[in-house]
């Protein structure tokens, strides 16, 4: 995780709910690599900074799945490397539901604020927030834009993480399913480089499949990798730009929504 790249939690300043100014989330992180090459730090005082990050971050998580609950909410954790599709799938979902459905976006990059801008082009609302140097949300950061964000009881919150295969996989943010999005231009072979991504999703999306007759992709393999790193996997093929396949994914995400109204009702 991100010990091995490091962009961990910055040490420096306090992650406590109650010192922190809620606006607090566009500053950058002190994202100095502290515990990956900080000298005099032994590697098992590394691992033990790493293991109450983590700690730390699941309360957090435990909380804003607390909060999710209560509501009735569905949140999604879309993850994948940069430019799989993530806000274009999302821009495109809404489109679909928003006159139905009640829609929200949390929007992670580590600078700009483009994409909370192209969500809100849809008139749902979005708040960015930039990570820095940092490559992954934290269950912290995404409280505090719950504060602001204000989502309606029964909504569908999406979180757009930052663009990585790697760091956000290990950050739970109180979600109800990680969704990993791999675009066909990725190469088949993404599901066993980068496990722990695709193990920790319980949906993976193949996006742009409107350029298989263009590239050497094989679909049946790269299902067959990620079913191998995690077998409850579930997939889905679609086309963000043409929407083919879109339709399921609609299906899967108002069936999604319903369990959490249900189970919380
Ligand atoms: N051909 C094709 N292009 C797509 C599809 N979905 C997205 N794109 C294009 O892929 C590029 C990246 O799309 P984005 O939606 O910005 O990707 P992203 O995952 O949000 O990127 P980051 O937020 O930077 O990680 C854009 O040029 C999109 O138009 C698709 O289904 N087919
Ligand atoms: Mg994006």
């Amino acid at each position: 995780m991100c010990g091995i790249c490091g962009c961990g939690e910055g040490h420096s300043h306090s992650h406590d709910h109650d010192h922190e100014h809620p606006h607090d989330h566009n500053h950058e992180h002190d994202h100095g690599a502290a515990h990956s090459h900080a000298p005099g730090l032994s590697p098992v005082r590394m691992v033990q900074i790493e293991q109450d990050i983590l700690a730390k971050n699941n309360r957090y998580a435990a909380e804003n799945r607390r909060y999710f609950g209560e509501r009735g909410m569905l949140a999604l954790n879309l993850v994948s490397s940069p430019g799989s599709g993530k806000t274009t799938l999302l821009t495109e979902t809404i489109v679909r539901l928003k006159d139905d459905i009640d829609i929200a976006v949390i929007e992670g990059d580590q600078q700009t604020a483009r994409d909370a801008e192209r969500i809100r082009a849809t008139g749902v609302p979005a708040l960015q927030i930039n990570t820095g140097k940092g490559c992954h949300l934290d269950a912290h950061r995404v409280g505090h834009a719950l504060e602001h964000l204000q989502p309606t009881n029964h909504s569908l919150l999406f979180i757009e993480n930052v663009g990585n295969l790697v760091c956000p996989s290990a950050f739970d943010l109180g979600e109800a399913h990680k969704v990993v999005i791999l675009s066909v231009t990725e190469g088949e072979d993404k599901p066993v480089k980068y496990p722990d991504m695709f193990h920790a999703a319980d949906l993976m999306i193949l996006n742009k499949i409107d350029l298989l007759p263009y590239l050497d992709f094989d679909s049946e393999q790269c299902i067959q990798y990620a079913k191998q790193v995690n077998p409850r996997i579930k997939i889905l093929s679609l086309s963000a730009k043409t929407g083919e396949g879109m339709e399921l994914w609609l299906r899967w995400l108002k069936a999604e929504l319903e369990l959490q109204r249900i189970a919380y009702a």
